[in-house]
């Protein structure tokens, strides 16, 4: 694989190093009884009698290696690891990882032998009580590594990370851009911005460095989805990225796009395919995109993990806004403070990767988790974290609703710049006056979204629109939720739960065996069902509604 291939040297970060006493080498195996598997694969659906299988799982592979010039470094960079994976090299344990969908790099420099080598990669989807998630989830556990994994050979000093935005609070006049080497080294790289800047030199001072540049940047935005390619390089190492330039706020209850007040017409999606698992390549995000937009959106949430890297760079590409969050999902153990250096470290890993892309505007730090005094703590901290290491977005999570006074009341809404809100009024709760209440007794100072809403309908099942699982239940769900969060002017945004149906053993009734069937399309991808077009009308309404764009109204005046 290309070593300069965009997005892999933003991976650079491991957990904290497990001391190699906790882990014995791997059993040496019988060769007759190795099976063949691809990479990137989820086991699960490579053979029916892997389908279910929880536990270890040992990938082995022989790495000829031709040593390159002196000093040269060779990485091991792996896209996604399902739950768990501890790496060995001709026996030696050289490093592990916690967290099933964020990408992290080890070193196998010093350790590769000219020749033949022996990798040996342990990967462990068992769930735990301590872990991010935890046991039970609405979706299904897929184990393996199913990001790709990659060998990079780099130069003795090499780019590690790097980031190109709009420079804080600068009226869209300022580009900031910084960089780290992977040693603390003195020295000038160079930056260019294709169409913008010529080279220009980033002084580096301990293997920092960061520059403002004075540019006025064509601003991003999903109407003009305006992309700048970006080089940079020191010494022999260069790195190149395709960037956008553009700026999210909050003002009062209102959420603005380069100064401009913006309604985000979304829907939620899973990485999830019938005969790949969570594997998604380029055409499963390509045709999820082309649902998308057919509904009429801007906008996304990846529920509920951090979803294949291109899916955040297409988005830049095609103009879609995305919600990308971390499984702090449902009961996790909030006390335990391994569980938060998990829950962080999977934070920090998704911000590292992606911060660089435009059409990422909210970091989600956890998914209807009850109110509790140590779920506040664990949630404000990471709040605070995804501030310190990202200030140039916005902080969500998607609550739930008081039921004892029906309101808004979440205390985790103090921490957050964008409140979500998931509730099931129409589904799970038989009637809407909840939610009429609900909007009526909240004056959140915030902006809202609703970021779950839905039922269950299964495709082709037809019945009055209170016959659970029909799609005439789903299609009256979906009419009298839009009718309703219509009324709330502090609701900026939604997205219905959910664009597919998705597997998932939790669901296990004789309208669902094994899938949530609550998409608005089938889990082929191709059949939709009724609510689909309800949502497209609506959001083709709410689109025509909106004012033409103008990118660079002041946010004053777009108030
Ligand atoms: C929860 C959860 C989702 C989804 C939904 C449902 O709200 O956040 O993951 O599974 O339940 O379908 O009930």
């Amino acid at each position: 694989i290309d070593p300069h291939d965009e997005g892999l040297r933003q991976a650079w970060y491991a957990d904290e190093p497990v001391p190699a006493s906790e882990w014995t080498a791997p059993r040496d195996y019988d060769d007759g009884a190795w099976q063949t598997a691809p990479v990137p694969a989820c086991w699960n659906m490579l053979r029916p009698e892997w389908r279910h299988y929880e536990g270890g799982v040992w990938y082995t592979r022989t790495l000829d290696h031709t040593p390159g010039e002196a000093g040269e470094r060779t990485v091991l960079h792996i896209g996604a690891a399902a739950y768990e994976a501890r790496v060995f090299l001709n026996g030696q344990f050289l490093g592990a990882h916690r967290g099933a969908s964020t990408p992290f790099c080890i070193e196998l420099t010093g350790h590769l032998r000219p020749g033949a080598n022996r990798l040996q990669i342990q990967v462990d989807n068992a769930r735990r009580t301590d872990r991010v998630p935890m046991r039970h989830t609405d979706w299904f556990n897929y184990g393996g590594l199913y990001r790709s994994v990659a060998l990079l050979r780099l130069p003795a000093l090499f780019i590690r990370d790097f980031g190109v935005a709009l420079a804080p609070g600068s009226g869209f006049g300022r580009v900031a851009v910084d960089v780290t080497l992977s040693d603390p080294v003195d020295g000038t790289a160079t930056v260019a911005i294709d169409g913008l800047l010529p080279p220009s030199p980033l002084p580096v001072t301990a293997g920092r460095g960061r520059v403002e540049f004075d540019l006025a940047p064509e601003l991003w935005s999903p109407e003009s989805p305006r992309l700048y390619g970006v080089t940079l390089r020191f010494g022999d190492d260069s790195v190149a990225d395709r960037v956008g330039f553009r700026e999210i706020a909050v003002a009062g209850e209102h959420i603005l796009l380069n100064g401009r007040d913006i309604m985000l017409r979304g829907v939620s999606v899973h990485e999830d395919d019938l005969l790949l698992g969570k594997t998604s390549d380029e055409a499963d995000i390509r045709r999820r995109y082309a649902d998308a937009k057919a509904l009429g959106c801007n906008f996304l949430r990846l529920a509920h993990y951090p979803h294949n890297p291109r899916a955040a760079a297409i988005a830049d590409e095609v103009g879609l806004m995305l919600w990308s969050e971390i499984p702090v999902y449902w009961a996790i153990d909030f006390a335990n403070p391994d569980t938060y250096q998990d829950a962080a470290n999977q934070l920090a890993e998704l911000i590292a990767r992606d911060r660089n892309r435009a059409s990422t505007i909210l970091w989600g730090v956890g998914n209807e988790n009850a109110d509790t005094d140590a779920r506040l703590s664990f949630m404000a901290r990471l709040a605070a974290l995804a501030r310190k290491l990202d200030p140039t977005r916005l902080v969500t999570a998607a609550c739930l609703i008081d039921r004892e006074r029906f309101a808004i009341a979440d205390r985790l809404a103090d921490h957050l710049d964008v409140i979500g809100l998931n509730e099931y009024f129409g589904w799970y709760e038989p009637s809407f006056d909840g939610l009429r209440r609900l909007l009526a007794n909240s004056a959140p100072g915030k902006p809202v979204i609703i970021s779950e809403f839905g039922a269950d309908a299964v495709v082709g099942l037809r019945g009055g629109p209170r016959d659970l699982f029909t799609e005439d239940c789903q299609e009256a769900v979906y009419r009298e939720q839009l009718a309703i969060l219509a009324t709330a002017p502090y609701v900026r945004g939604m997205t219905p739960w959910v664009l597919y149906d998705f597997r998932t053993e939790r669901r296990q009734t004789a309208f669902q065996r094994g899938w949530n069937r609550k998409g608005l399309i089938a889990e082929d991808k191709t059949t939709r069902k009724r609510a689909f077009a309800v949502l497209a009308d609506h959001y083709r309404a709410m689109a025509d509604a909106e004012a033409p764009a103008s990118p660079h109204t002041d946010s004053a005046k777009s108030r």
